[in-house]
C-alpha cells in the first residue's frame, strides 16, 4: 500500500496572536480550576491527552498520530489506554466551541503544549496545521503503551514512534506531572511531591528514592518508595537498562539538558507524520506571567 501522507494546511488569515489568544484561555482556565484532582490542576491530564493523540503513530505506515485528530472520535476515547482523558476533552470543550476555526489535532497539542509551559517547563515550539480527517481514519486501539514492561518492550515501542533512547527517556520525564489513578490505570500513587510543576523531579526520584516492587490494591505490579512515590514497571525500565541508566543520570544532574531534549522530542512526538509545506509557521508562545496576566 502506499504510504499515508499527511500534509500540514497553512490557513493564511491566521497569525500567532490567534493561537496565543487560545494558548491564553486554556491557560487561564488551569489556573481558575485548580481545584482539579487534589488540587494537582488540569495541566497534567492535558499533557496526557497531547500524548495520547499522537502515540498511536506507527512509522511503519505513517498512520495514526495527533495529525486527524481522531480522539473526538468513540473508538480512539473509548481506548482502555485512554481512561480518564475524558476529563480533559470535557475541559476544552468550550475553547473548541469558542475557537471552532482550530481542528481538534491542533487544539489537543497546543493544549500540552500550553500546560507544559504553564508548569514552568520548557517552551515547546509549535506549528499548526492538523486536518480533522474523518471516522474512518481512526486507529485502532491498541497502540498505547503498557506499563507491565521492561527496557526492551520500551525500546521496541518508542521505535515506532520514531524515538531513541535519549528521547524516549526524555518523554518518560513528562512524569514528573500528575500521578496515577486505581479507577483509570490500575496504579496508584504521584511519580514525585511536585505533582503540577515541570522538574527533572522524576530522574532525580528514580535514582534516589529506596523502591519496592510491591503488588498493589487491583492486583498490579508497582515499585512504591517509603515517601509515597511510585514508578510503573516501564519508568524502573530506565535504571535497569545501562544505556538508559547514563541518560537518567545526565538528566537528574542537568536539568537544562533534560529541558532541552524534552523540548525538541516533545515537538517530534506531537507532529509525527505530518508534512510542513515550505514557509509554515511555527510559533512558540508566551506564557501567561510573562505577558504580566
Ligand atoms: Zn504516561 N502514564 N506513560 N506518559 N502520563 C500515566 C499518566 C501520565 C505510561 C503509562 O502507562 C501511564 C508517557 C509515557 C508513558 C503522562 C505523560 C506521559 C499513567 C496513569 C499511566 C499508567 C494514568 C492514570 O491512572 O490516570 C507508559 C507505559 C508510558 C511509556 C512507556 C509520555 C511519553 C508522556 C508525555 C510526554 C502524564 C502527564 C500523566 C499524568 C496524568 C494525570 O492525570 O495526572
Amino acid at each position: 500500500a502506499a504510504p499515508i501522507v499527511h500534509i500540514a494546511a497553512l490557513n493564511k488569515d491566521r497569525k500567532i496572536d490567534d493561537y496565543q489568544r487560545i494558548y491564553n484561555k486554556i491557560a487561564e482556565k488551569i489556573r481558575e480550576e485548580d481545584e482539579y484532582d487534589g488540587y494537582i490542576g488540569y495541566g497534567p491530564i492535558l499533557v496526557r491527552l497531547g500524548w495520547h493523540s499522537s502515540g498511536t503513530y506507527d512509522k511503519t505506515n505513517n498512520s495514526g498520530g495527533s495529525y486527524g485528530g481522531t480522539y473526538r472520535f468513540k473508538l480512539e476515547s473509548s481506548d482502555p489506554s485512554n481512561n480518564g482523558l475524558q476529563n480533559a476533552a470535557k475541559f476544552l470543550d468550550p475553547i473548541y466551541k469558542e475557537f471552532n476555526w482550530i481542528s481538534h489535532g491542533d487544539l489537543y497539542t497546543l493544549g500540552a503544549v500550553c500546560a507544559v509551559q504553564e508548569a514552568q517547563g520548557p517552551k515547546i515550539p509549535w506549528r499548526p496545521g492538523r486536518v480533522d480527517l474523518p471516522e474512518t481514519e481512526t486507529p485502532a486501539n491498541g497502540r498505547l503503551p503498557d506499563a507491565n514492561n521492561g527496557a526492551d518492550y520500551v525500546r521496541n515501542f518508542y521505535a515506532r514512534l520514531r524515538m531513541n533512547d535519549r528521547e524516549a527517556v526524555a518523554l518518560t520525564g513528562a512524569h514528573c506531572l500528575g500521578r496515577t489513578h486505581y479507577k483509570n490505570s490500575g496504579f496508584d500513587g504521584p511519580w514525585g511531591a511536585a505533582s503540577n510543576s515541570f522538574t527533572n523531579e522524576f530522574f532525580v526520584n528514580l535514582l534516589n528514592e529506596q523502591w519496592k516492587l510491591e503488588k498493589n490494591k487491583s492486583g498490579n505490579y508497582q515499585y512504591d518508595s517509603p515517601k509515597g512515590y511510585m514508578m510503573l514497571k516501564t519508568d524502573y525500565a530506565l535504571i535497569q537498562d545501562p544505556s538508559y541508566l547514563k541518560i537518567v543520570k545526565e538528566f537528574a544532574n542537568d536539568e537544562a539538558s533534560f529541558f532541552k531534549e524534552f523540548a525538541s522530542s516533545f515537538q517530534k512526538l506531537l507532529e509525527n507524520g505530518i508534512d510542513y509545506p515550505k514557509g509554515a509557521p511555527q510559533y512558540i508562545f508566551k506564557t501567561l506571567d510573562e505577558q504580566d496576566i
